[in-house]
């Protein structure tokens, strides 16, 4: 059996593609999960790609992460990165780890940007590099 990789994606992310290009990129959601497939086929790894606008949704699907014995979570919790310490919990709450990923770099942008409750749980963050920010954390995921 293939290891899985949870792909959580957050708030507004279903928008991706169709406005300010020039901090997100042009690919849609639906780009970069086959993006991510076609690395994960190479990789031997099966992606469970998800995406919701409800911060609940988030916190039950890192559950479901661990209930699924996941290798990994992938998540871009969007806005809820600055806002959420119920996904914090949920991160702490799971033994499966957790790479955060964002394609722009909220450090370099607005100060409500800069703080991170998910990196406070997180292993690892990567971000930065629009829709390759998720390959480089796949590849990161499939050697932990
Ligand atoms: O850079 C990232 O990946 C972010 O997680 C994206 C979030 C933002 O709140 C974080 O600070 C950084 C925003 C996602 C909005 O998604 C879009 C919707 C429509 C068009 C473009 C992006």
């Amino acid at each position: 059996m293939t290891d899985i990789i949870y792909v959580l994606n957050g708030p507004n992310l279903n928008l991706l593609g169709t406005r300010e290009p020039e901090i997100y990129g042009s690919d849609t959601l639906d780009d970069i999960a086959a993006m991510l497939q076609d690395r994960a086929v190479e990789l031997g790894l099966t992606i469970e790609m998800r995406q919701s606008n409800h911060e609940g949704h988030l916190v039950d699907w890192l559950h479901e992460a661990q209930g699924s014995d996941a290798k990994a979570v992938l998540l871009n919790a969007a806005a809820y990165t600055h806002t959420s310490i119920a996904l914090l919990d949920a991160i702490k709450a799971i033994t499966t780890p957790v790479i955060e990923v964002h394609l722009s770099d909220p450090e370099t942008r607005e100060d409500f940007r800069h703080h991170s409750w998910v990196g406070l749980g997180a292993v690892q963050c990567v971000k930065g590099h629009g829709p390759q920010s998720y390959l480089i954390a796949l590849e990161a995921a499939a050697k932990l």
